[in-house]
């Protein structure tokens, strides 16, 4: 078993996609160990995303971001990070494949309706910035 770190950003969330998508976690077998709705601060975003802070979009992603409340989840499953970019599909909704979470509800490459880590360590260390233990089930 392995673990991933997901978020249902603020475009899905407006556009009422929050119910779908957590079901469509449950069908895929992610045992979610971990879930809440918050709205991040445009401080958090930028440390969440400081990875790219090189990047054109930086400051559109971080505002974005912060714009509205989301969903994070941490969840559990075998080949979690991968299995997880699968459901997702291309980071451009133009280039997902289809009934992929981002071609089924993302708006643009931006506005893209979920996140996905990238590695397993990466989805450790994004787990931990959103949780504390006592907050995953065990
Ligand atoms: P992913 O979310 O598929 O892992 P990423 O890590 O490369 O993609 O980028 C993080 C987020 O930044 C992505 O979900 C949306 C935004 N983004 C990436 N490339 C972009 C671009 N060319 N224009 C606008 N936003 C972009
Ligand atoms: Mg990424």
């Amino acid at each position: 078993m392995s673990q991933t770190f997901i978020m249902i950003k603020p475009d899905a969330v407006r556009n009422k996609h929050v119910g779908e998508i957590i079901n469509r976690i449950e069908k895929e077998g992610f045992k979610i160990l971990g879930l809440k709705y918050l709205h991040l601060s445009l401080e958090d975003a930028k440390q969440f995303y400081k990875v790219h802070s090189a990047r054109p979009f930086y400051d559109e992603l971080c505002k974005d971001m912060s714009a509205s409340p989301i969903v994070a989840a941490a969840l559990e499953r075998e080949n979690a990070v991968l299995h997880w970019r699968d459901v997702i599909g291309a980071t451009d909704p133009k280039e997902a494949k289809p009934n992929t979470i981002r071609a089924l509800y993302a708006e643009s490459k931006g506005a893209n309706a979920v996140h996905g880590s990238d590695s397993d360590e990466n989805a450790l260390l994004e787990i931990s910035f959103f949780f504390k233990g006592y907050e995953l089930v065990k």
